[in-house]
């Protein structure tokens, strides 16, 4: 099981290509809003208890200040992915800062600005490692992307560049 966990609701647009992954790959999820600042106890309460309720990794999405990536860890010692969101007046360069630049000892493996999907397919693969069903998915997928990039160049060497 995942978990992720939004900043707000209003972060839940940002989060759908990782829902989609997640429902590509019929994997079980929850989504819930906890944020760091607003409301700091619910965050360290889900992060403290999600090992015991069955959770294997953590996705955290949030924008601005983005602490709740690293709040999260804080608390837990489950693998947490932060996924840090533009939207605020900075354009997703605080959320980054915030969720990547980790004090030693708390990790937290943060994707690029908005990348949702690659935070979902993170979780993926960190859950591949136990899960060889799930890795051989991932696999698949993996070299999907390599066949659709020979299928562009195919595309290219046939059609012509300039065209
Ligand atoms: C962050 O502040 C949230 O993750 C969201 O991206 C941003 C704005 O939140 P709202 O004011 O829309 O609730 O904490």
């Amino acid at each position: 099981m995942i978990g992720v966990v939004l900043g707000s609701r209003s972060d839940l647009a940002a989060l759908q290509p990782a829902v989609r992954v997640l429902d590509e790959f019929q994997v079980p999820y929850e989504v819930t809003v906890a944020s760091a600042h607003r409301s700091p106890e619910r965050a360290a309460a889900y992060a403290r208890t999600a090992r015991e309720r069955g959770l294997k990794v953590i996705v955290a999405a949030a924008g601005a200040a983005a602490h709740l990536a690293g709040v999260l860890a804080s608390h837990t010692t489950l693998p947490v992915v932060g996924l840090p969101l533009s939207g605020s007046p900075l354009g997703g360069v605080d959320a980054l800062y915030a969720t990547v630049q980790m004090p030693p000892g708390v990790p937290v493996a943060t994707v690029g600005v908005d990348a949702a999907a690659n935070a979902a397919l993170l979780a993926l693969r960190i859950l591949g490692g136990t899960d060889p069903g799930l890795a051989a998915r991932l696999e698949a997928y993996r070299q999907n992307l390599a066949a659709k990039v020979e299928e562009q160049d195919r595309e290219l060497a046939e059609g012509g560049w300039r065209r």
